[in-house]
């Protein structure tokens, strides 16, 4: 090897020493309510999670629920699934690359948001570990990723309608409302005859079932951008058989736990578009793979959301610069769920609904460890057995 091509490779080449893990719930109270088909949730209990590798740390979120609502994980499975079985298998082991974590992970069935938490940290402790941005690593490539709101159901249809219009001009590209029976076909009228032309979308979480096709039909009058995760959240064949009766889209969260879940969806015509989020496939490595799968099926995505704190919601900024986000995520500025996030700078949206990506290492937004201290509510700090 000449001595060039040695340098190269000393600076490709991570080795991630897991020596410890911390794990912390933070408290965070949300500025505003937010409510879907499932429930209401006005405060987070949110799973951090550090690697301690060689003196470089790596955060990352668990975007893990207070309840067992949206999926079958929830903050209190995260945290004894992660000290019993994820922290062990990749702690006291040296990686080349946070990916190697996941087929360490790989015998434990399930728990892909608890999962996520071990490798997202991992990537991101790589990423600082080769001074390079997250979003680099991960194989992105843009540098200005396009925003949208989620926006949930409300007491009052006055009180969604000037919701809407703050977010509108703030400069949000694309509006997704909450919906689920009784709070459907009205609301979504009522916004069409006000916004005749904005990008339109609305999230179901999982609220109807077959037997509402005729009902579901109706939506197709509201020229929808996507109808997202209408049936049951395990479900991909009956999604197949609704989308042939649909003209709106069928977007799926839920359904998809990986790639295989992707491509099948994809193979039956289950959906037309993709909603990724990472902490619901696993972590990045499996993420990617999903996007792969769309990006070669000419199956546009975009990046969901969870409430994230700043930490999440940095990795999602860096996931959403791979070539196939295609759509405006449910990635938007902290001050819409934070009084104060745990991150600096933190995420601002500019005044045409994007979000600028940087150029530092890591995330490019720095961890508020003191707030974070003042947040958290218990933590405790794994090593390797010797
Ligand atoms: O289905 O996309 C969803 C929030 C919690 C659980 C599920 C979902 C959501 C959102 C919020 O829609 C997205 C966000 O973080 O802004
Ligand atoms: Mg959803």
């Amino acid at each position: 090897m000449r001595k060039t091509e040695l340098l190269e490779d000393q600076a490709s080449s991570t080795r991630l020493k897991v020596e410890a893990i911390t794990l912390r719930e933070i408290r965070m109270p949300l500025v505003h309510f937010f409510e879907t088909s499932f429930g209401r949730t006005y405060s987070r209990r949110i799973l951090l999670l550090t690697v301690h590798c060689d003196g470089v740390d790596g955060w990352a979120e668990s975007v893990a629920g207070e309840d067992p609502y949206y999926s079958s994980e929830w903050t209190e499975s995260a945290w004894p699934t992660i000290k019993q079985y994820l922290a062990p298998a990749v702690l006291g082991r040296t990686l080349t690359s946070a990916c190697e974590s996941a087929s360490l992970m790989a015998r434990v069935r399930g728990h892909r948001m608890a999962k996520t938490a071990v490798e997202n940290a991992l990537w991101d402790a790589e990423a600082r570990q080769k001074k390079q941005p997250l979003w680099k690593l991960l194989g992105g490539t843009k540098r200005e990723i396009q925003c949208g709101v989620s926006i949930g159901i409300q007491d009052s249809v006055e009180q969604l309608l000037d919701k809407i219009e703050l977010e509108l001009a703030a400069g949000y590209r694309r509006i997704k409302l909450k919906v689920k029976p009784g709070w459907d076909l009205k609301i979504l009228e009522r916004v069409r005859s006000r916004w005749p032309d904005i990008l339109l979308s609305c999230d179901a979480n999982s609220a109807y079932t077959l037997d509402d096709l005729d009902h579901l039909r109706e939506f197709d009058q509201f020229n929808l951008l996507m109808i997202e995760q209408p049936l049951w959240n395990d479900d991909i064949y009956y999604h197949a058989r609704l989308q042939r009766e649909l003209r709106t889209a069928i977007c799926l969260d839920e359904s998809i736990r990986h790639a295989r879940d992707c491509a099948a969806a994809i193979e039956t015509g289950a959906c037309r578009i993709v909603n990724i989020k990472v902490g619901r496939v696993g972590g990045f490595t499996e993420a990617k793979k999903v996007h792969d799968v769309c990006q070669r099926n000419d199956v546009p995505v975009w990046c969901g959301g969870m409430l994230e704190s700043g930490i999440g919601r940095a990795h999602n900024i860096a996931l959403s610069t791979l070539q196939n986000f295609k759509l405006p995520g449910d990635v938007s500025a902290s001050k819409r769920y934070w009084k104060e996030d745990v991150i600096e700078p933190e995420v601002e949206v500019t005044a045409q609904g994007s979000i600028a990506v940087s150029d530092e290492p890591g995330t490019g937004y720095r961890i508020r460890e003191d707030l974070v201290e003042e947040l958290t509510v218990r933590k405790e700090t794994l090593r390797a057995k010797s």
